[in-house]
């Protein structure tokens, strides 16, 4: 029920924990197929990369099929690494949300 009002979406994957990736994945596919976020823009976060035994982005794009799901994505996907915890990233994040809600699409 909030989709409607959406105007940029952060989609947060715990990129310490291994067992989550696959439940990520969908959940993140579903919300991409949500009608009322087709012309949304997403930015996946992978946090918790101050943890020593994170997936590296290139690693996490290779388990979620990125190439695969930005290319049939009605949306604009972008990716980052961030640590929410020592803010590693914030300053992207910031920038990501004033640029897509600046030029909505
Ligand atoms: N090290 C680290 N911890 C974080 C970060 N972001 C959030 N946390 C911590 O993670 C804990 C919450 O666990 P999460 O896994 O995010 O919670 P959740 O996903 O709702 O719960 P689960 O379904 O059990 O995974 C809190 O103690 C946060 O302080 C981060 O970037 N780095
Ligand atoms: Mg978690």
């Amino acid at each position: 029920s909030y989709y409607s009002e959406c105007s940029a979406l952060l989609f947060v994957v715990d990129a310490s924990n291994p067992t989550q990736v696959s439940s990520s994945c969908i959940q993140l596919l579903s919300v991409l197929s949500a009608a009322p976020l087709a012309s949304v823009p997403v930015l996946v976060l992978f946090n918790k990369i101050d943890l020593p035994c994170y997936m590296s982005l290139v690693e996490m794009k290779s388990l979620f099929r990125m190439q695969d799901m930005v290319s049939c994505a009605t949306q604009p996907i972008t990716m980052l690494e961030i640590s929410a915890r020592d803010g590693t990233g914030l300053a992207e994040v910031l920038q990501w949300l004033r640029s897509a809600l600046r030029e909505p699409c």
